[in-house]
């Protein structure tokens, strides 16, 4: 089976996916794109010589019967209306992070999926592909270092434009931490707080940079993560698990070491797509497989952008007040325990 694929969004991480689903994994083809920009979506079709209709927004594209899925790769305050509107029309969807802006957002789409009958959003936390993550995670699933006392993380980018203000630094960059590390060590979050330490001279005034929040989870692990997005030296991503037996770390991305001149010196990527170029690929071929296989997704759910949602909603009101904030989850709903296996 082909799955048919609508893109609604055709900016940088849009034309991505188009790439990887034409050029790189196998069970799917782009038949239909959009933008709010319609320059956008024409480019892409040209730059990837789609045989795609171009439409005028998401609406018409949903409505096209040509299409079986929906890749929803906008901007994250256009998501929720777009996850609804394919839904309600019996599409597969895989949205980009964050699902819905709102933890009310995410519940409305939790409550159309549940009126569907069966699961149908998949959410693009990658990060569960990504190899380096998956050898972490059976490393502690292992019991190899005892329970988990606290973890230690970094989020860096080298450099953001304007436009990233202090609130993004939750709702674009922490939510990958959000979600991958209560995935990894089995564990709910009972509470956050952030604190902003000295500012970089490289942030914009409504910017405060970098950040450093720290979640309690309800086994009483304390989590400690840094997000700086305009650290200068690279893309980083680090994550160190403290155990009672010992310490696991997240592999570095493997890069040749050169000597030379009295240095031992290695590359650091600078890039989020090349970062996670491998998870990203097995995220989307995993959301064919499972269509094809169990005919609905199996990867990150509609409940675990809601989990995201309700802990992001709690690190903004820690950002605003400066207090430590609660995150209050609703009970799971049994919908989602069903785990089949591609
Ligand atoms: P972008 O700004 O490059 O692209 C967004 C595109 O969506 C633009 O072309 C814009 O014109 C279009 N758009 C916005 N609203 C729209 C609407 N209502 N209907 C149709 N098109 C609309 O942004 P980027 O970097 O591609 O990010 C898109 C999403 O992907 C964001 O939610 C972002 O958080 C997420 N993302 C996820 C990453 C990951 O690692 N999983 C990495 C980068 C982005
Ligand atoms: P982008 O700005 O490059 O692209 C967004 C595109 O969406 C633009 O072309 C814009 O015109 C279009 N758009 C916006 N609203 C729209 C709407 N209502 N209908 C149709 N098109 C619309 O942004 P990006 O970097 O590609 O990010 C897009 C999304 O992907 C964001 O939610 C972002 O958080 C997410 N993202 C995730 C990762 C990841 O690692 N998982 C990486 C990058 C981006
Ligand atoms: C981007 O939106 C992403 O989602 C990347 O994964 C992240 O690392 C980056 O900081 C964001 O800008």
């Amino acid at each position: 089976m082909t799955v048919r694929v609508g893109v609604i969004g055709t900016g940088a991480i849009g034309r991505e996916h188009i790439s990887r689903v034409e050029n790189v994994i196998s069970g799917g083809r782009i038949t239909a794109v959009t933008d709010v920009n319609e320059q956008s979506a024409q480019s892409a079709v040209r730059d990837f010589n789609l045989n795609a209709a171009i439409y005028p927004d998401d609406q018409a594209l949903v409505a096209d019967g040509n299409i079986d899925a929906v890749f929803i790769t906008s901007w994250g305050p256009a998501h929720e209306s777009s996850v609804l509107l394919a839904v309600e029309a019996g599409k597969y969807v895989f949205c980009e992070k964050p699902l819905a802006t709102t933890a009310e957002g995410c519940l409305r789409i939790i409550e159309a999926e549940k009126k569907h009958g069966r699961r149908l959003v998949q959410v693009g936390f990658m990060r569960r592909y990504d190899e380096g993550y998956a050898q972490l995670k059976e490393t502690l699933d292992q019991n190899e270092i005892g329970n988990v006392l606290m973890v230690r993380a970094a989020h860096r980018n080298a450099a953001v434009d304007e436009s990233y203000k202090t609130n993004m630094a939750v709702t674009e960059t922490l939510i990958h931490e959000i979600d991958a590390l209560h995935w990894l060590i089995h564990d709910d979050y009972h509470s956050v707080k952030v604190d902003f330490p000295r500012k970089t001279k490289h942030a914009h005034a409504e910017l405060q940079d970098p950040q450093v929040f720290t979640l309690k989870t309800k086994q009483g692990v304390l989590i400690n993560v840094e997000v700086f997005v305009n650290c200068r030296y690279g893309y980083d991503i680090q994550c160190e698990v403290i155990g009672e037996e010992g310490i696991a770390r997240l592999p570095e991305v493997p890069s040749v070491i050169v000597r030379k001149q009295s240095k031992a010196s290695t590359n650091i990527l600078n890039d989020w797509k090349l970062r996670f170029m491998d998870a990203y690929n097995k995220e989307l071929q995993n959301f064919f497989d499972a269509i094809e296989a169990y005919g609905q997704p199996q990867g990150p759910s509609a409940w675990d952008g809601y989990i995201a949602a309700v802990t992001a909603d709690a690190c903004l009101k820690a950002q605003e007040t400066g207090e430590e904030q609660d995150v209050l989850l609703g009970e799971k709903p049994e919908f989602y325990e069903q785990k089949l296996h591609v």
